[in-house]
């Protein structure tokens, strides 16, 4: 080869290795709830962006806010509740939005955004929503008939009262491990605001709890999903989406485990689950990338055909499977809707008491 050539050669070889280690460094760093992405959503934006995810999973609010609290968590793409970002916002937790960097916000829902903007982030300045859902009773018919007599849930009273759930204690019953979310299903069957920051009140809800605690299998907000499914336990207080695909792991499974699932005719929590951008992130543009492929109607769309929420995007519910947008327990109907309660940003020194009483439900004593 003639020394112009080599030359030639040596430069395109220094050139694709300076591309191949730029496409090493653009990596964006996801931190997200457990089983809350369609299996092949982050490879599809890999391929269009040229972009490395490091996608993490966590499952409890609580779990992000102590990474996000202490500082340099090192996502770029966080999904707090509603309620956590509130106070996350005023902690200066995220940084504000570039909606120019956005152009697919105009296919999110403009009532859904009004509500959650109203409630946690005033102009949706910090996120946008992902998905929502209602925290119900999921259930094996047959193992709950053979415990309890009877083959269909309708009522918190199925849990909450101790002679019902000591019946149940033999199939296995679990609810999710958060005080935020669980205190308050306690407060709202005693007639309370599910937002009480009375101390009698709080007391009472603790006492109903230990009443029931010694029928409880456990406590965890995901494993819930693969118990129900497998037939190990027979009832699982968790997300309506979580229980939803226990069903489908049942069916693929072989059909031999039938669940369903029940939204309590007192009504029940609801949360909105938001995207937002850490103050420190690292890959802002990458970031934006991601938020705005997510923005998409069909992404979103194939999201929710998976993990069985609705989402907060307008244009993607025309392209929602119909079986799963026609699903009352999936997308409930605007009379289930009214008996809905949010999950409530708490003072500070409400959270402690909540977090010091489910200390205590949890451990029995
Ligand atoms: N597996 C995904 C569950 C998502 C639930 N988000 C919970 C919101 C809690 N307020």
């Amino acid at each position: 080869m003639k020394t112009f050539g080599k030359t030639l050669l040596a430069l395109s070889m220094a050139g694709l290795m300076t591309a191949h280690a730029h496409a090493a460094d653009n990596v964006l760093h996801v931190y997200n709830w457990s089983d809350y992405i369609a299996p092949d959503t982050i490879a599809k934006f890999e391929k269009e962006s040229g972009i490395k995810v490091v996608y993490d999973v966590f499952d409890s609010n609580e779990t992000l806010e102590a990474k996000l609290l202490a500082g340099k968590s090192g996502y770029d793409v966080v999904v707090p509740s509603n309620n956590f970002l509130a106070k996350q916002i005023k902690a200066g937790v995220y940084q504000e939005l570039d909606r120019s960097k956005l152009p697919n916000w105009k296919n999110l829902d403009p009532d859904l955004l009004k509500a959650v903007g109203d409630a946690s982030d005033k102009g949706n300045k910090f996120a946008f929503p992902y998905m929502w859902g209602t925290i119900g009773i999921g259930y094996n018919p047959e193992k709950v008939k053979a415990a309890l007599g009877v083959d269909k849930i309708d009522s918190w009273d199925v849990v909450l009262k101790p002679e019902n759930i000591a019946k149940l204690k033999s199939c296995g019953v679990s609810f999710l491990d958060s005080p935020t979310e669980m205190i308050p299903v306690a407060l709202h069957y005693l007639g309370y605001p599910t937002a009480s920051e009375d101390k009698k009140q709080l007391a009472e809800a603790e006492a109903l709890w230990l009443k029931i605690r010694p029928s409880i299998a456990y406590f965890h907000s995901s494993k819930y999903i693969s118990d129900l499914a497998n037939g190990n336990i027979c009832v699982a207080i968790g997300y309506s989406g979580d229980l939803e695909q226990a069903k489908e792991r049942a069916k693929e499974a072989g059909d031999k485990v039938k669940l369903s699932y029940a939204i309590p005719k007192e009504g029940a929590g609801s949360f909105y689950d938001m995207v937002a951008i850490p103050k420190d992130a690292e890959n802002l543009e990458a970031a934006y990338k991601f938020m705005n492929f997510l923005l998409q109607p069909e992404i979103m769309a194939e999201i929710t055909n998976e993990v069985r929420f609705p989402n907060g995007n307008k244009a993607a519910t025309p392209l929602v499977d119909k079986d799963i947008s026609g699903d009352p327990s999936i997308y409930p109907p605007a009379d289930v809707v009214a008996k809905l309660y949010a999950i409530s940003d708490l003072p500070a020194a409400t959270q402690r008491l909540l977090t010091r009483s489910w200390t205590k439900i949890k451990s029995g004593k």
